[in-house]
């Protein structure tokens, strides 16, 4: 039974791309759903088969297991999350960056900050920003659509891995999409050409392309391949807030890593307590003052959403009069 990976879900159907040979079979998962339950998801490995009396449709007939899973959009196996910000036009938003920082390690998903429309004056205070998330830990990378950069070192940053763009509309994302597979396939050797030519003409099976909401994994060229998934439609990715709370917050700050359960108190926020080695550490400049600032903001809301969940599970039922706007049963 040949082996695949669904690129696409629509109404149903599956696109699944043939792991060796990269045809694309439009699949019905009637029977594993049947089975298990399981809804497939763009993303999926899958094990199919193909329909002898049909040329290009097949059926799914199991799902690997899931190394990650986002739910807006719907897709799998995500191993990095490409934070694109644009150095201006819109300006950058780095509370959303980091917002999708927390969602991508909250979700065991690698996060890429991408500096684009690297052609363009930077805005204020990017340099500084910049030196933030690498002191962090996460790999920045120069892009633009024109120019020195190019996309060239986002590319080798991408191949082999399944990256899913995220960023504010109008930072580049669906430009750099299409720019990252151009580039791959022009890098590509003959076989691999021969190969993409083969998935682009079963591909017209499918309907519609970039114009709707679904999800779609577009394949990298070339040795390393890959896949690219933009979230047209879809500015922010769900922030899953309540998988985590505020006491868990800290920990998705890998820069404070080296001073966790160094501070005085137990359970502190890092945020005003004495004796916090988080605190000593920024203060003498080795945690960067924005990316601090934030995690300040995102512990407080945090917390407050906490405690409102508190307040309404113990508000008291009994003895007062009966509320004239329950209309609950
Ligand atoms: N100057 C400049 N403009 C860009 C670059 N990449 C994209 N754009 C422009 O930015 C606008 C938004 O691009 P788009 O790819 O639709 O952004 P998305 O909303 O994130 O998908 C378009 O007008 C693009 O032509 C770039 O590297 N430099
Ligand atoms: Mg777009
Ligand atoms: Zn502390």
């Amino acid at each position: 039974m040949p082996a695949g990976k669904i690129i696409k879900g629509v109404g149903g159907l599956y696109s699944v791309e043939e792991r060796q040979g990269g045809g694309v079979y439009l699949c019905s998962a009637r029977g594993i759903f049947r089975k298990d339950g399981i809804k497939p998801l763009a993303g999926d490995d899958v094990d199919f088969e193909i329909d002898a009396l049909r040329a290009g449709y097949g059926s799914v007939r199991a799902i690997g297991a899931r190394r990650s899973e986002l739910s807006r959009p719907p897709v799998s196996n995500v191993d990095q999350m490409l934070i694109v910000l644009a150095l201006s036009e819109p300006a950058p938003d780095f509370l959303l960056a980091d917002k999708l920082i927390l969602a991508a390690l909250s979700s065991g998903i690698r996060p890429l900050i991408c500096a684009n429309k690297s052609d363009l004056p930077a805005a204020a205070g990017c340099a500084g920003e910049r030196e933030g998330y690498e002191r962090a830990g996460f790999l920045t990378v120069r892009a633009s659509k024109s120019g020195a950069s190019g996309y060239a070192p986002l590319l080798s940053a991408l191949s082999g891995k399944v990256t899913i763009l995220a960023g504010q509309s109008g930072v580049g994302k669906s430009t750099l999409l299409n720019g990252i597979a151009e580039l791959s396939r022009a890098g590509a050797a003959g076989a691999d050409s021969a190969r993409m030519a083969v998935g682009a003409i079963s591909r017209r099976i499918g309907r519609g392309r970039h114009t709707t909401r679904h999800v779609e994994l577009v394949r990298l060229a070339g040795d390393g391949g890959g896949y690219a998934v933009d979230s047209p439609g879809f500015s922010a990715l769900e922030i899953c807030a309540g998988a985590w709370g505020f006491r868990e917050l800290d920990a998705l700050y890998p820069e404070f890593l080296p001073y966790i359960g160094r501070c005085r108190f137990a359970g502190c926020s890092h945020i005003h307590e004495p004796g916090c080695a988080v605190l000593e550490a920024l203060g003498a400049g080795s945690l960067h003052a924005g990316r601090h600032g934030r995690y300040a903001a995102f512990y407080a809301a945090l917390k407050q959403a906490g405690d409102r969940k508190y307040a309404k599970k113990r508000r008291p039922r009994a003895g007062g009069p009966p509320n004239a706007n329950n209309n609950q049963a």
